[in-house]
């Protein structure tokens, strides 16, 4: 592990930012020391203007945007070539910046240079991977708010305030030859530290509202044999997913697909029939029926209408259960008389009220921290719950009497661990994994 610094780049890179193809515009970006005079020699003209046309030689007419470091998304001169969207016209141009002497960039490597470079810290380059990976509103927004510093700015803090103890701390125990020396107030400090006990909880809590958003809710679609699950999961995603028939014991596996309902992402699961089976690969896959309840979050218990409710043989603990009458076109309205679900037919579609239930159970579901700040990375997960671990033992040392110096261990295990999510702390692997997961260009 080591501390990384802003460290001043010396070569510069260069990569098609748009997706690989033909579209009306594409985007080639160009960021390093050398950018703006490569870009100069490539456009054929002084580039004096932050925005200017150009007619590049004997290739295309583009824009030209130019920024001066540090005043760029990477912290470096920057340039970016508009071009018409042809694929030669993008291969081409990246070629002709190759030439002059850029190298192509690896994945990630403009928001690693933005990091490197203190324009953001690490957390927030994980916040545009995820920016861009969005697929709903919610999911969008949550990518958002930590882009513009939503942990960052007060895990900074709390660590701050920790570091200050710790000095003082530290202070004493070269003081250690006058034994009732105390710079770290105790009061204060204990004060402190439930303080920031309070907060690492909330936050490590809010992880599975994050990651519900970010994965989408989970929601099993279970039930007996043949009363439409795979027909519902069919009809809710307008498409013809999974297959269905008449024939008990249609669906063997867990069939999943996400769908996006009033900003917010569910991830859908259709599974094996609930029946007494004597064929081994339906029992397995009845297996997995239980498997998939188990890590739902809303499990739909779709029943037929025309028959009697069979109950779950799931354990059903902490879930929300909707239940379902399904095939309701095939009884008289006057036998609509339960209250304890919703009637629907599958087959019909129509399922605008079964819709707005699931987003307004999300709603229940995804509850926010008191700021609205919650987490969705893994690895933000563990280093809250490994900092949020040495507060609680920095707290028992304190109420046993324990010295400065034990204290400061547990300290510095809490900083680090907080220092590791802005990146203050970190290591080449760490970077290396983060980055890798970018796409090029980016
Ligand atoms: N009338 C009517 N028939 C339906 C409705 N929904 C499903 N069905 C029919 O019920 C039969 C079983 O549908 P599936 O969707 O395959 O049922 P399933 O619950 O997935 O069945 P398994 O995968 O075998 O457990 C098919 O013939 C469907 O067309 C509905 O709302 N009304
Ligand atoms: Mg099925």
């Amino acid at each position: 592990m080591e501390n990384v610094m802003p460290v001043q780049m010396t070569d510069t890179i260069a990569a098609v930012s748009t997706p690989y193809g033909v579209g009306g515009i594409a985007v080639v970006r160009m960021s390093g020391p050398d950018a703006i005079a490569i870009g100069e020699q490539v456009a054929g003209k002084p580039l004096v203007r932050s925005l200017q046309f150009c007619s590049v030689p004997d290739l295309d007419d583009m824009v030209v945007s130019v920024f001066h470091a540090p005043h760029s998304f990477t912290g470096e001169n920057q340039v970016e070539f508009s071009c018409h969207g042809s694929l030669y016209i993008q291969q081409e141009l990246l070629r002709r910046l190759i030439e002059h002497g850029a190298r192509t960039a690896m994945a990630g490597e403009f928001t690693k240079r933005a990091f490197l470079n203190g324009k953001m810290d690490l957390s927030q380059a994980e916040a545009v991977a995820d920016l861009i990976a969005s697929r709903s509103e919610a999911e969008k927004n949550l990518a958002l708010s930590h882009l513009r510093g939503g942990i960052s700015g007060e895990i900074a803090h709390l660590r701050q305030q920790l570091l200050d103890f710790t000095s003082l701390l530290e202070l004493e125990l070269d003081f250690s030859d006058h034994e009732d020396i105390e710079f770290a107030d105790r009061t204060q400090l204990k004060a402190l530290l439930s303080q920031v006990e309070q907060r690492l909880k909330s936050l490590v809590d809010s992880f599975k509202t994050g990651n519900a958003l970010r994965q989408g809710i989970p929601v099993a679609i279970v039930g007996a044999a043949n009363v439409g699950k795979s027909t519902l999961l069919n009809a809710l995603l307008g498409d013809n997913r999974a297959i269905v028939s008449d024939i008990p014991g249609t669906t063997r596996d867990t069939v999943e697909d996400t769908l996006v309902i009033e900003g917010v992402l569910f991830r859908l699961i259709d599974t094996a029939g609930i029946r007494t089976t004597q064929d081994k690969i339906e029992q397995l896959g009845i297996e997995r029926s239980r498997h998939a309840v188990s890590e739902a979050e809303i499990v739909l218990h779709l029943v037929d209408a025309t028959g009697a409710v069979p109950s779950l043989p799931f354990d059903l603990t902490g879930k929300h259960v909707l239940r379902l009458y399904n095939k309701v076109d095939l009884l008289s309205l006057d036998a609509l008389r339960k209250t304890d679900g919703i009637y629907i037919s599958a087959r019909q579609g129509n399922l605008s009220g079964l819709k707005e239930h699931l987003a307004s159970l999300a709603k229940e579901l995804l509850v926010l921290s008191g700021d609205g700040v919650c987490i969705s990375s893994v690895r933000h997960y563990e280093a809250l719950s490994r900092a949020l671990t040495a507060i609680i033992s920095v707290q028992h040392g304190l109420e046993e009497g324990l010295g400065g110096e034990l204290l400061s261990m547990d300290l510095h295990d809490a900083l680090f661990a907080l220092g590791e999510i802005s990146g203050e702390i970190t290591s080449d692997e760490v970077l290396g994994n983060i980055f890798s997961k970018f796409c090029i260009g980016k």
